[in-house]
């Protein structure tokens, strides 16, 4: 449920390639469930959830990128006013991170002063795990995003500190 009368209300994104996990990772944190059974994203339908930071009340708004890809315009409207986001890749897929270079010059050119966490998601697929935290983070450093986190939108783990990491450094953007 919204909070009444936020503090702050804020446009989050979800990028990254197909099938890392990024409808998985925002059912997870909006619901708190993990389900194969949603429907594939194909709209621009927000996710809504509220978070507080230092007793403020902050209302997001979360939009997950999926079949607007293609279309120019959707896209523009997608990244329109964009706070910042996750960009997500899949740490079974090198090639996932490979994509993450493209995926956050875009937001940068169409979101003017969005921000993204790196994340590495599938974490509880240990033994298939293909990409080191080096390398991730090395593409964190190299495109000077804000930090780099590991998360399991099917266990949960990190989960919530993905969304609340990002929540603060927007905060700590904004005061300065
Ligand atoms: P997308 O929105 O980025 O395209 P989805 O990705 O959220 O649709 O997830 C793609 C597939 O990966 C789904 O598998 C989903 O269940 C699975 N998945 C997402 N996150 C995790 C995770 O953290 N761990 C594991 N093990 N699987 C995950 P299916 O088989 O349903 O297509
Ligand atoms: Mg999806």
């Amino acid at each position: 449920m919204a909070i009444s009368d936020p503090d702050y209300t804020w446009k989050i994104l979800l990028l990254g390639d197909g099938f890392v996990g990024k409808t998985s990772l925002v059912n997870r944190y909006v619901r708190n469930t993990f389900t194969k059974e949603y429907l594939h994203t194909i709209g621009m339908e927000p996710s809504f959830r509220d978070m507080k930071i230092k007793g403020l009340k902050i209302a997001l708004q979360i939009f997950d990128i999926a079949g607007q890809k293609s279309f120019q315009r959707l896209r523009e409207m997608f990244y329109r006013g964009a706070r910042g986001g996750l960009i997500t890749f899949d740490l079974t897929r090198p090639e996932t991170l490979a994509s993450v270079e493209g995926w956050y010059k875009e937001a940068h050119k169409k979101a003017k002063g969005s921000q993204f966490i790196l994340v590495g998601n599938k974490h509880d697929l240990t033994d298939q795990r293909e990409v080191s935290e080096h390398d991730a983070r090395e593409v964190a450093d190299k495109l000077k995003m804000l930090d780099y986190i590991e998360t399991s939108a099917l266990t949960g783990e990190h989960v919530e500190s993905a969304f609340m990491m990002l929540g603060k450094y927007i905060l700590k953007k904004m005061k300065r």
